[in-house]
């Protein structure tokens, strides 16, 4: 079991995996005929001449953007109903017949670059307007057009695959063959990373409100997985039970208990996906989500060992609404707020302890007398191995105060801590005035902890 627990720590990212988790937080656009029809999900029937953006600026939506401090953005070039927003020359169900004549894709890529943020896209495997849906042709189909879109709008840092799989015409289902698209994009795009449900490099949460677990590993079982590449053995458990039932909607998915009984671990971070909105496009009646719920997912995916990837979609005429380019600034404004200047302090790791349950001692230079938030990051490129920790204040007459009680860490955790100056010591009835030194003990790991960075905010 304790083989199984360090090899399960020394479990790693690729540097492309690395690069995405440093990225953080970018932009999804859900732009096409939808926006017009006020749909969530067309059936392909949708006229070509409905899609008229007559004031497109892609440059608007990139200041809006980094106004939130995103760093990227990611563009449904194709839905669901099949209409590209690029003039692709294998389908007449595109932008090349609509009014509009523009190619969204390269006025978003362009954009996008001349931001200094990256650029990539979504594209809907499952396609209600393909005729030939349904068939090993539409294989073929799929990857014509992702090759358009890997070979013709520059660098993509990310190919983002829609799991939804409905029926075509006669009731076809259509068989993905993900390992071909997978591999086209190894090819045209090696630094891009894909995201489906179940990875290969960055997997689903398993919900679409901005919600994150308590412990999210990204080291997780190759039974949820299947398509990411299997760094361990089985666990010691594996041939006395199975984890067949597990699926990204478990409350739990990298602890302990489940690793156990796993055939083998793998590498697949979590992304968090939301819109600022109800609706993934836009919708006139819809208002974008109050600033509280979008910091508590910020705090539940960018402070919780995953990145943000946050909906905002462009209205008819082709620019974000108003009330969400208020909201984007306003969020960016609060981030900057609370994490703009880190305090001062000086970290050294206490001698004595276990490598798997050091202690970091934190002296504030400046004895604070307001602390919200200590981010503490794993040297993740090393695998992520905290299980537990907890955070507690001393003040200047030495009590001590619990601030935080935690469970995994991995490339970041953003721990908001309890108001310490609110705190009374249980023992002497006293409140701390000032705050000296923090504690950050950790409880459990898989091996010897290596920590990259702690911050007090
Ligand atoms: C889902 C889709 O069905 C939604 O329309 C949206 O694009 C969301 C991001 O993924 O599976």
């Amino acid at each position: 079991m304790v083989d199984f627990l360090k090899e399960a720590a020394h479990v790693k990212p690729t540097k492309k995996q690395l690069n995405w988790f440093c990225t953080e937080f970018y932009a999804f656009v859900h732009f096409g005929p939808n926006t017009y029809t006020g749909r969530e999900w067309g059936d392909g029937t949708e006229e070509e001449k409905l899609f008229w953006p007559k004031k497109l600026d892609c440059d608007q939506w990139v200041e809006a953007i980094k106004s939130a401090g995103m760093k990227g953005m990611i563009l449904t070039a194709k839905h669901h109903d099949g209409f590209c927003l690029w003039p692709s020359s294998y389908t007449e169900h595109s932008v090349k017949n609509s009014p509009c004549q523009k190619d969204i894709v390269k006025e978003a890529s362009e954009a996008c670059r001349r931001g200094g943020i990256k650029f990539g896209f979504y594209l809907s495997p499952w396609d209600r307007n393909a005729d030939t849906y349904g068939t090993a042709a539409y294989n073929d189909y799929f990857c014509n057009q992702l090759t358009e879109l890997l070979t013709g709008y520059g660098d993509i840092f990310c190919v983002w695959f829609d799991n939804a799989c409905g029926e075509g015409p006669e009731g076809r289902k259509q068989v993905y063959d993900f390992p071909r698209y997978f591999d086209l994009i190894h090819k045209l795009q090696p630094e891009a990373v894909i995201f489906n449900d179940f990875g290969p490099d960055i997997r689903w949460c398993g919900n679409e409100a901005g919600v994150g677990r308590s412990a999210e590993w990204a080291v997780v079982p190759s039974e949820l997985c299947y398509y990411s590449p299997v760094q361990t053995n089985p666990g010691p458990m594996a041939e006395m039970g199975s984890l067949s039932y597990l699926y990204n909607t478990e409350k739990e998915l990298g602890s302990i208990a489940n690793i156990l009984y796993s055939r083998g671990l793998v590498f697949a971070p979590s992304e968090i996906d939301m819109s600022i909105r109800p609706g993934w496009f836009w919708h006139q009646e819809e208002k974008p989500h109050s600033l509280e719920r979008l910091f508590a997912a910020y705090l539940a995916s960018v402070g919780g060992n995953a990145c943000l990837n946050l909906n905002i979609p462009p209205n008819r005429d082709g620019l974000f609404d108003e009330r969400d380019v208020k909201r984007l600034k306003e969020f960016g404004e609060l981030l900057r707020r609370e994490f703009g200047t880190a305090i001062p302090v000086s970290v050294e790791r206490e001698a004595g302890h276990a490598p798997t349950q050091p202690v970091y001692r934190i002296c504030i230079d400046q004895p604070a007398k307001k602390i919200r938030y200590v981010v503490l990051q794993e040297e993740i490129a090393q695998g992520q191995r905290v299980e537990s920790f907890r955070i507690i204040a001393e003040s200047a007459r030495g009590g001590q105060y619990p601030l935080y009680q935690g469970t995994c860490i991995g490339h970041k955790k953003i721990c908001q801590l309890e108001d310490p100056f609110a705190l009374q010591n249980p023992l002497t009835g006293e409140a701390p005035q000032e705050i000296t030194t923090l504690k950050v003990q950790v409880t459990a790991a898989r091996d010897e902890v290596i920590m990259k960075k702690i911050e007090v905010y």
